[in-house]
């Protein structure tokens, strides 16, 4: 007896490994017989390519999992699922309807029928209608991709959830079965394209001992109809091919990247181009040849044309202005080039203007380039955001950026139709997420992140999806299908990014986080290897007040968006309060819309956030006896962390602005019981290698 309860549980403790897709056998009879009645055979009506065997095998372990019954490949008359092609649907698009008692998924091609094949794998799995269905869908951008910021030695930039999944030194003889447990996941969401290397690139990717790495990595996620990019460094000719130069317009420097583009592709026929970052931060780009962004892509486009390959270039540069606003910067440098990339370039720029706040304005270029195709950039990993110790579900944070109107051609020219390419009829449309997976054994080291890659990717093949619709799906997937525990898990979901933001950052505040590590608060730095580094730079706080003036008395950083946008932001009065330092310096005697004055609205969020953590703990509490025991002791404790974190950050923020403020903390709200010093040597802690 003792031995069969060990038994069971040992069978259901669940540690993240199978993400959204763990299959287990539905508990719901009555949906296991509506399912049955069309899993009985699959039938396959076309060319057996590995993404058709991809997909046929993955139907078979899904509804072996659900329905507890093998599905074998001997067509019968009725009762099957058949996987046929149909050309007339658009790339990539599926089409899934119930006909003649058997269930067609038809696909435009290979990927279509495998994206189609997973949907109804989501629709059993959160026990949907599938009988009488008719389902349509087609990606709305063409190119969704993950940037993994991982290094050569195993190190991943930014990555808090374990070491690179990528084993550089095993490879290409050993191939973790991991590999192709994360090509699964990406063709569940409909991901299409991997970068595998960092931005910040180490020149040793594009040597022919490498190539034969990223081409073992190739064959792994081909058959999950997932394409392979790399991160290039621009010095590569000099480092690599010891030219004397890289100058993009030196006929030898072109002439070393046609015959390494060339070489790259007889590893991996299907390559997909590069991705760079140059002249930012430090790394080696067109500009030090006195050329420009423009030069440096072409260049590259040119090498990779014959093949179809694409250069998506980065447009996160900002030089180290003191005078300047590193807000504009991006803005200045690449919309003066607008007209002057080839055709397979693509400028792919971050959601914000400064760097993956928790909360940004829209950056400004999105509308501003008619001419070049822009592809987003979502970060996925937490960097600002807590690393794996906060729960922060950030398809919220996503969905706010994408629907924002630019105006670039009027009212309703959202973001995410400037890069789903609607709005300037774009040839070729991307968005890409900086990868949070990595080497631990849930994937994300917070299990609530696995939501935010699971989100990435549905937003990227339909930004339309609401926050919510995502939400219920993954919880459903992942956690529980009780209707009370998907209620419960939703609202935290839905709640966290707000938590976070009052708890860190409210009203607006940006960019005052710890020092290179961005992590916990350091309000207070004030200098730093270059001032937009520090930040005082981003708050301006004095006895005066706080935030940076981006307005035309200011920076005019508001300028650079449409006249539109300009009025929603312009008049502190009326400028929504969240975004209301971002441009504007307000008095901390300032009356709000809110009915408070700003230093009385500043600290009432900061424990508005404490309260919500405690609000998360509570509700996490509630759910216990509805999801797997372990998974919840393991987001209780990160919550338990986060309540940690967030009193550091409120403690922080309000005793270091009181020292400009010189007013108290209102009631009834306790004030800090912690000294301003206490608080900084907690954060000198951090800072301790
Ligand atoms: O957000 C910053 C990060 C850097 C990163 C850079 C970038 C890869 O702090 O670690 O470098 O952005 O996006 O290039």
């Amino acid at each position: 007896m003792i031995c069969l309860l060990l038994c069971f549980c040992v069978a259901h403790a669940d540690d993240g490994y199978r993400l959204w897709l763990k299959y287990d056998l539905l508990s719901n009879s009555s949906k296991r017989s509506e399912y049955r009645r069309f899993a009985r055979f699959i039938e396959v009506r076309t060319e057996p390519t590995p993404v058709v065997e991809t997909a046929l095998a993955e139907l078979q372990r899904g509804i072996q999992g659900l329905l507890g019954t093998k599905v074998g490949t001997t067509p019968k008359s009725r009762g099957g699922v058949i996987l046929q092609k149909d050309g007339s649907l658009p790339e990539e698009g599926y089409l899934i309807e119930s006909k003649d008692g058997n269930l067609l998924i038809s696909g435009s091609d290979d990927r279509g029928i495998l994206y189609g094949c997973f949907e109804l794998l989501r629709l059993m799995q959160t026990e949907s209608q599938v009988s009488g269905i008719k389902i349509r869908q087609a990606p709305k951008i063409r190119l969704r991709m993950l940037n993994h910021w991982d290094n050569p030695l195993g190190t991943i930039e930014r990555g808090y959830a374990g070491a690179s999944l990528w084993k550089w030194y095993e490879l290409p003889e050993t191939i973790d079965p991991r590999y192709r447990d994360y090509a699964r996941a990406n063709a569940s969401i409909g991901i299409n394209a991997v970068a595998v290397n960092n931005v910040n690139a180490s020149a040793r990717f594009l040597t022919a001992e490498y190539l034969n790495k990223v081409k073992a990595l190739a064959d792994v996620l081909r058959p999950y109809g997932i394409r392979v990019f790399l991160s290039i460094n621009f010095a590569s000719p000099k480092i690599l091919g010891k030219l004397p130069t890289s100058d993009p317009l030196a006929p030898e420097v072109r002439n070393w990247w046609n015959e390494k583009v060339k070489e790259i592709y007889r590893y991996i026929p299907d390559f997909g181009g590069f991705l760079v970052k140059a002249n930012s931060e430090g790394e080696p780009g067109p500009q030090e040849h006195g050329r420009t962004h423009a030069d440096g892509a072409n260049m590259l486009a040119e090498a990779l044309r014959p093949f179809q390959g694409k250069v998506i270039w980065r447009a996160f540069v900002y030089s180290p202005d003191p005078a300047g606003d590193r807000f504009k910067e991006a803005y200045h440098e690449f919309k003066p080039l607008d007209g002057n990339f080839d055709k397979n370039v693509i400028v792919q720029v971050k959601n914000g203007p400064i760097d993956f706040q928790p909360r940004e304005p829209f950056h400004p270029l999105f509308g501003a380039m008619p001419k070049t195709p822009l592809a987003m950039e979502f970060q996925i990993t937490q960097e600002y955001l807590g690393f794996s110790t906060n729960l922060v579900y950030l398809a919220t944070l996503f969905k706010e950026c994408l629907e924002t109107d630019t105006y670039a051609s009027g009212k309703g020219s959202t973001v995410a139709r400037i890069i789903d390419g609607s709005v300037h009829q774009y040839p070729f449309t991307a968005i890409a997420g900086v990868a949070n997976s990595g080497s631990d054994r849930n994937w994300t080291g917070h299990l609530m992140s696995q939501a935010n890659w699971y989100a990435f990717g549905r937003l990227a093949w339909d930004h339309t999806l609401s926050e919510a619709q995502i939400a219920d799906e993954w919880i459903k997937m992942t956690w529980t299908k009780d209707p009370a525990a998907v209620s419960g898990i939703k609202n935290i979901l839905l709640r966290s990014r707000e938590i976070y933001v009052n708890h860190t950052t409210p009203l607006g505040l940006h960019h005052v986080i710890g020092q290179g590590i961005h992590f916990g608060p350091e309000p207070w730095l004030s200098r730093s290897a270059r001032p937009d580094w520090t930040s005082v730079y981003y708050h301006r706080a004095d006895s005066s007040g706080i935030g940076f003036d981006r307005t035309i008395s200011g920076s005019n950083a508001l300028g650079l968006y449409r006249p539109e946008v300009q009025q929603q932001w312009k008049d502190p009065e009326t400028c929504d309060v969240k975004y209301l330092l971002w441009f504007h310096r307000v008095s901390w005697n300032k009356k709000l819309s809110t009915g408070r004055l700003l230093w009385d609205e500043f600290c009432m969020r900061y424990y508005q956030g404490i309260e919500g953590v405690r609000w998360m703990q509570d509700e996490w509490n509630k759910v216990r006896p509805l999801v797997d025991p372990e998974m919840h002791a393991d987001v209780a404790g990160r919550l338990a962390v986060q309540l940690r974190e967030a009193l550091n950050w409120r403690d922080a923020c309000i005793l270091y602005f009181q020292t400009f403020s010189q007013k108290p903390v209102p009631s009834p709200l306790q004030p800090p019981t912690r000294t301003l010093e206490e608080l900084k040597k907690i954060v000198e802690i951090y800072q301790l290698k």
